[in-house]
């Protein structure tokens, strides 16, 4: 049944890259119980050897968020343990074992957008738009997004979104934040797979420590952070890979940096 609504593939020359598809199309890739859990149990299980992910989304759209026909009438309770069931998810794919990119196109609305918010790097295509809904059906974000979408955007345009149910089209989301890449339709995947190779091939402690020291840091008062930088610095060079790739560059045997 997973396998109807979500896609694992390895691919990659070195069968470095996984790639995870969502594959609900019929639903808009509406993103139920099951679903949720899904994503979980891949990216806590990604085989050995892979180094970067990327996720999308089969037919018009990324994802339409939570599968609202599960919405029933749950108690504060219940309410609470579903809201921290996306939590638990979602931080598989933030917190995991790999850099995820993104692929967007269509609608990346409600938890749509906070299953993308969750990805590290966000490559979105000319058909993007983003909204959070919620605001007009009643609810309120539930899977992380107060947290990870004012980090994007800001809380200002955040609450604007959700007060007047504003929709950005792609352009002005990647002006606001939404998304580090622009591209045309039809071409989110080959841009985002083409980044998760260049990702694959970065130290893995330079990619561990971008992934959860990095964020963590940011959110450190300044002092903290400044320490917790230093120790992290301190892991990724002595790593024997890191005075490699130094030498490699003294040696003139790495490539240099090239003007933008
Ligand atoms: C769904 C869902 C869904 C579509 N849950 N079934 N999210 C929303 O409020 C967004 C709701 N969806 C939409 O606004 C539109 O569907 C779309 C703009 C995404 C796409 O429009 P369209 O014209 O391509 O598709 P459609 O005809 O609206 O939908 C096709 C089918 O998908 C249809 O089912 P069918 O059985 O009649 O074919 C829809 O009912 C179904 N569908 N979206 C369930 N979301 C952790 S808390 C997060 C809180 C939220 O995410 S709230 C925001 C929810």
């Amino acid at each position: 049944m997973a396998d109807e609504i979500i896609q694992l593939d390895i691919r990659g020359s070195d069968r470095q890259i996984a790639v995870v598809r969502l594959t609900r199309a019929a639903k808009r890739n509406a993103l139920s119980d099951e679903l949720i859990l899904a994503l979980r149990r891949i990216f806590e299980n990604l085989p050995a050897g892979v180094r970067a992910a990327v996720i999308d989304g089969e037919g018009e759209h990324f994802s339409a968020g939570l599968d609202l026909s599960e919405l029933q009438e749950r108690d504060a309770g219940a309410g609470l343990l579903h809201s921290r069931m996306w939590h638990a998810a979602l931080e598989c794919v933030q917190y995991g074992a790999v850099p995820v990119i993104a692929a967007l196109h269509g609608a990346v609305v409600g938890g749509g957008l906070e299953l993308a918010s969750a990805c590290h790097i966000r490559v979105a295509d000319e058909t993007t738009f983003y909204a959070l809904p919620e605001g007009s059906r009643g609810i309120f974000v539930g899977g992380g997004g107060a947290v990870r979408i004012p980090r994007l955007i800001g809380a200002a345009r955040m609450t604007d979104m959700m007060l007047t149910g504003r929709v950005y089209n792609a352009a002005d989301g990647e002006r606001a934040g939404f998304a580090q890449y622009l591209v045309p339709a039809g071409t989110a995947f080959d841009k985002a797979f083409e980044l998760a190779e260049r990702v694959a091939q970065n130290a893995p402690l330079t990619n561990y420590a971008l992934m959860h020291a990095l964020p963590r840091i940011a959110e450190q008062p300044a002092d903290q952070g400044f320490l917790t930088e230093a120790m992290m610095a301190a892991i990724a060079q002595s790593a024997p890979e890191a005075k490699e790739r130094v030498r490699a560059f003294l040696d003139g045997r790495a490539a240099k940096v090239k003007k933008a």
